[in-house]
């Protein structure tokens, strides 16, 4: 009976094997299920091709409205060049050639044709050429992501592709990180690594939630005292004006805008230091109690400040958008500072101190669309609008509360929070009644440079995928584990120090 037993439990554990087997080669790293996120639309096939780094070129179509010299294109061939072949020797090889004669050997040559203004973007590779139709030189860009995503080594570190046909675009136009760079100051170098990650993932925004009340790491060359004031150090945790244009150029080549937040009237703690009698003094049993809340929104002085300071960042950061924050104020100091009721009265507010905020958001708003910028709030300025009742502020707070709607309403994946275990299924299954798209936030609590990447990845892919990907192809938690796994480590390959899914191993770690 023993051996009976250990027999047929030998078959069975066979057979499991060659499920598993079957399962890695259908569904394995080499297929289009390997790309994340996944693809609208695609064709693979088991035929292979070698790609060779000595003679791989990527060459603007010859009917490309894109062609050599356009800088975003230029750099994304010699980066993703590096990212398809980790282990060549750059030295002398150029990525990019001009034009193509139809010689024999280029027939030999890879080659990435992009033709911007053709629809729909497109990846087709067969055998000796791989083409690339995008209609804007952002397509193509991911493009370029999803292609440096289907090449990969054999046990032999010879590298091949398949045979492939893609369409793919975007489901939602705004897929964002939030990074908070207030409560812990993330060093420019790990901010740009996000950026790299965020590419791999298809990210688009980069949600610089970049003061707050802990600190006010942005040298502004208005108020230069609100950093070196409020900094938590005015020298080494600051964003100088040549560190934020460097992570605005840099996140531009990968595609990726970059939208300020600087938050206000709450969580202005660490401006009062550099600019006295921006905030609100509090009361106590009648006298000032030493300490400040928020902004004041009584004094004429503060919307000057306020002006002089957005034409700044309007001008720093090119973005048509800006974030005005408007999120979580308190309202016991307002209440207790007598000026401040007493503007309360003359506005007619009465006790509603939620029409106090709408007022300053209002004003906020106005400065910044006279700068032909659109505000993006967060859902409390909503919340409070919905409550204001007068007619004329009713039809004026519409257009705020539609600013801010599109974004702010679409879905915020706190994954700052620590827990145990695989927590990223929740991300890759919540629905949530996105408008334009969503963003992963990052609050800075708990988190800085020692364990943002890990933290952040893979995790914040699963909500790349719901972002970018098809819903009802991407329903499956059990179908993406391994497609994730598989994804991380790709990163770990890149250099993204990406936690793992769960037990198991990568080909390539330890890079
Ligand atoms: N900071 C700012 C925060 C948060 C918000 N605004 C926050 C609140 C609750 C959670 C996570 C983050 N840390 N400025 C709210 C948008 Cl759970």
């Amino acid at each position: 009976m023993d051996v009976m037993f250990m027999i047929t439990c030998g078959r069975y554990i066979r057979s499991i094997l060659y499920l598993l087997l079957l399962i890695s080669v259908q569904f394995g790293p080499h297929a289009v299920e390997g790309v994340w996120p996944l693809p609208q639309a695609f064709t693979s096939s088991p035929e292979r091709y070698p790609v060779n780094s000595q003679d791989f070129y990527f060459v603007y179509g010859r009917q490309s409205a894109a062609q050599q010299g356009c800088s975003v294109l230029d750099t994304a061939f010699k980066r993703y060049f590096s990212l398809i072949f980790p282990d060549h020797n750059s030295g002398s090889h150029s990525t990019t050639r001009n034009g193509h004669n139809g010689s024999p050997a280029d027939r030999l040559s890879w080659t990435i044709y992009l033709v911007p203004f053709c629809v729909p973007d497109n990846l087709s590779i067969s055998a000796g050429k791989a083409s690339l139709n995008a209609e804007t030189v952002w397509g193509a860009v991911r493009g370029l992501e999803t292609f440096s995503q289907l090449v990969y080594q054999d046990d032999f570190g010879s590298y091949f592709v398949n045979k492939t046909e893609i369409d793919d675009f975007p489901r939602f136009q705004f897929r964002g990180i939030l990074l908070d760079t207030s409560r812990h100051f993330l060093p420019v170098q790990a901010i740009l690594k996000t950026l790299d990650a965020m590419a791999y993932s298809k990210f688009n925004v980069f949600h610089w939630h970049i003061v707050d009340d802990p600190s006010f790491p942005y040298q502004s060359s208005t108020f230069p005292d609100l950093s070196s004031k409020g900094a938590f150090h005015p020298m080494t945790h600051i964003y100088t004006q040549s560190d934020v244009r460097r992570v605005i150029s840099y996140a531009r080549l990968w595609g990726i805008r970059v939208l300020p937040e600087f938050d206000s009237p709450g969580h202005t703690t660490s401006w009062g230091k550099g600019q006295p009698g921006l905030l609100t003094p509090c009361y106590k049993g009648g006298t000032p109690s030493g300490t400040f809340g928020p902004v004041n929104p009584a004094l004429p002085s503060t919307y000057r400040f306020m002006a002089r300071l957005f034409k700044e960042v309007s001008s720093v950061f090119p973005d048509s958008y800006v974030h005005l924050g408007g999120d979580e104020v308190d309202f016991h100091c307002w209440r207790s500072n007598p000026d401040v009721r007493v503007f309360m009265q003359k506005m007619g507010f009465g006790g509603d101190f939620t029409k106090l905020e709408a007022f300053y958001i209002e004003n906020i708003v106005n400065i910044t669309s006279a700068l032909n910028k659109t505000s993006i709030v967060w859902q409390d300025v909503f919340d409070y609008h919905e409550r204001v009742s007068t007619p004329q502020q009713i039809w004026d707070l519409h257009r705020i509360i539609k600013a801010g709607m599109r974004v702010l309403l679409a879905a915020q994946w706190y994954i700052n929070h620590i827990s145990y275990g695989q927590d990223w299924r929740n991300s890759y299954t919540e629905q949530k009644k996105l408008v334009i798209g969503g963003e992963v936030c990052m609050w800075g609590e708990y988190v800085d440079a020692t364990n943002l990447t890990p933290r952040l990845w893979p995790r914040a892919s699963a909500v790349a995928e719901r972002l970018w990907s098809d819903e009802k192809q991407t329903s499956s938690v059990d179908k993406a584990f391994p497609r994730l796994q598989d994804f991380r480590c790709k990163l770990l390959r890149r250099g993204i120090q990406a936690e793992p899914l769960y037990v198991g191993h990568c080909k390539h770690e330890y890079q």
